[in-house]
């Protein structure tokens, strides 16, 4: 059981071309309380940070974990253990204007499958199928291809990439330096 007075930790995200956001995420092999407090870490850093999604890979965990909230009230955080993913209609796709926190600054039109059925288990290891549609199946492909080592801006032009790189590399350096 845990307490329910801790005080949650503000965790450190990841930022592109860092390369442990290259790292491919192993499974849980159980749900443990180091799992449910990280999972609880990341909601709060989810929230703290203004995002609608986070994996375990962004906070340098690299086990397959994400949350999600695209409720408009933030008050609706959904969590994916173990995620598995099934395109149902190869030829059903849509594009959405994705942002992210390991990419802060920038959004980039992305174009995914519209029709996914997801199985996972919840933050208390049970199993769970779902249909998502809308930004709830953008935003479960999205965060699922993070632990895979999978970024946005895999999906654009080598020279959008390239020109992202250096002005977070420049950004970071002046974080440093300040
Ligand atoms: C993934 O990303 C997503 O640049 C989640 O300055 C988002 O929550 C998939 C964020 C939109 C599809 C559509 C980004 C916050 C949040 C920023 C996020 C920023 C502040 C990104
Ligand atoms: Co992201």
């Amino acid at each position: 059981m845990q307490s329910k007075f801790i005080k949650m930790k503000l965790l450190k995200i990841l930022e592109f071309p860092d390369p442990r956001l290259r790292t491919k995420a192993k499974p849980v092999e159980k749900v443990t309380n180091v799992h449910k407090e990280l999972i609880d870490n990341m909601i709060h850093t989810m929230y703290e940070s203004k995002g609608i999604g986070l994996a375990a890979t962004q906070v340098d965990f690299h086990e397959r974990i994400l949350v999600i909230d695209i409720s408009e009230e933030r008050d609706d955080p959904q969590v994916f253990i173990n995620p598995e993913v099934e395109i149902l209609n190869k030829d059903e796709k849509s594009g959405y204007e994705e942002g992210c926190l390991s990419v802060p600054g920038f959004y980039e039109e992305i174009i995914r499958p519209e029709k996914i059925k997801v199985t996972y288990l919840d933050r208390d290891g049970k199993k769970q199928t779902l249909m998502p549609e809308g930004l709830l199946a953008v935003v479960i492909q999205h965060e699922m291809d993070h632990l895979e080592g999978i970024l946005m801006v895999d999906y654009i032009s080598n020279i959008k990439r390239q020109r992202i790189k250096q002005k977070l590399q420049k950004s970071a350096k002046e974080k440093i330096a300040s």
